[in-house]
């Protein structure tokens, strides 16, 4: 099959997920045309079956807001046409879905069809996507799709809840790559993060308030009380400010390390004993699964499709939003002994496996041929 990806080429979960799922395409066989304004940091290496499009468009004073959609219209249109795709998958609704909407309708002008399947992923829905100012494109876009997916069941829900959408939705869950992501020896890197044999625990996210991870350094705050513990924030955002000098008043700076943003996310994982992540909103948590894969525990709240990854008292536990006195509870139950650490992590891996890439990809694959068959032309 020839399939254009699109997607937001950025470190936020959905371009991860767009990046991973093109790649186990290619590996089976299909050919794979990103298209997007830059390359995803997990597009890396050269591939055969892999190409990509970027799309640039023209910068000129009267633009205040440069205009990336009808940029990335014509590129859809460009690519659909010349390389013959079978079906456009996009991630992320705003603007993706909308935009494949009309490239969609001027390929239908010029006499080709190409069927156009949209993931949703979460703020899409949740928090912009319901935003009155994007609400009826949205619902608009999200219809007019041939196929949708959401990452987890929670999401579905919520779509079905905020808007009027008149077509199924499938649950298809977000995954891991285990080839990438598993515990591996990384015993020189440990000791240099922790010299005295420290338990770490790690937080990764983009650092927006919804990701609460000033809750995080609560919850790291009163483990550290208790037991020799060293936390590992990764990744930016604007947040971090507010966090460095949340650190600083509560004098821990040396035992917390900023460390930006990382590509290589595994081998921070893999010395890893807990993972935290109180977000307020979580459509899946792509970030605790890739945790759970390298037999991390997790600490997390309980918001949207948290609860169907991470399983209270046997992969970690599930807290209220902002209840950090019970995540850091939890967080101590866990860390106290080494064979209940143990239990977890076994847990956590287990649970992992169900989101294995090898389980989830024949999903999207066996969805791909079923919208292409039951897709027909749609003229309004
Ligand atoms: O919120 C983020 O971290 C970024 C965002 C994105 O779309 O890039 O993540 C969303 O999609 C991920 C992949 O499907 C999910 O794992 C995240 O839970 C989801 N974020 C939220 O719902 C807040």
């Amino acid at each position: 099959m020839r399939i254009g990806i699109v997607c937001y080429p950025t470190y936020g979960g959905s371009g991860v997920m767009a990046t991973e799922l093109g790649l186990g395409l290619a590996r089976n066989g299909h050919q794979v045309h990103f298209i997007t304004y830059r390359r995803p940091p997990r597009l890396l290496a050269f591939h055969e079956n892999v190409y990509f499009h970027e799309v640039s468009g023209e910068d000129y004073p009267l633009f205040e807001y440069p205009p990336y959609d009808t940029a990335l219209a014509s590129k859809m249109v460009d690519v659909v046409k010349f390389e013959n795709l079978d079906l456009l998958h996009v991630h992320y609704a705003i603007p993706h879905a909308t935009v494949a909407y009309i490239a969609k309708k001027i390929l239908l002008s010029q006499g080709r069809y190409v069927p156009v399947i949209t993931t949703l992923h979460g703020t899409d829905i949740t928090l912009v996507g319901s935003n009155k100012a994007f609400a009826p494109v949205v619902e608009f876009s999200i219809n007019k799709s041939d196929g949708v997916t959401a990452v987890s069941e929670s999401l579905r829900k919520d779509t079905v809840d905020y808007f009027r959408i008149q077509r199924d939705i499938r649950v298809i869950y977000n995954f891991v790559d285990f080839s990438r992501f598993s515990k591996s020896n990384k015993d020189h890197f440990k000791k240099a993060i922790a010299p005295n044999g420290e338990r770490i625990i790690v937080h990764t996210s983009n650092f927006r308030k919804l990701k609460r991870v000033e809750d995080v350094i609560e919850v790291f705050r009163r483990v550290h009380e208790r037991i020799p513990s060293k936390l590992l924030l990764v990744g930016d955002g604007p947040e971090r400010y507010n966090l460095e000098e949340l650190c600083r008043r509560m004098d821990l700076c040396h035992e917390v390390r900023f460390l930006g943003k990382q590509d290589a996310i595994e081998e921070l994982l893999a010395i890893a004993d807990l993972f935290v992540m109180p977000s307020e909103s979580e459509s899946f948590g792509l970030a605790a699964l890739e945790a759970m894969a390298c037999e991390v525990p997790v600490i997390s709240s309980n918001a949207g499709g948290l609860p169907e990854v991470n399983i209270h008292g046997r992969t970690g536990f599930l807290s209220e939003v902002g209840n950090v006195e019970d995540m850091a509870r939890n967080a101590l139950a866990i860390l106290s002994h080494d064979d209940t650490l143990a239990k977890f992590r076994a847990e956590a891996l287990a649970q992992a496996k169900r989101f294995d890439l090898k389980v989830i990809l024949p999903q999207y694959e066996a969805y791909y041929e079923e919208v292409l068959a039951s897709s027909t032309v749609q003229i309004d």
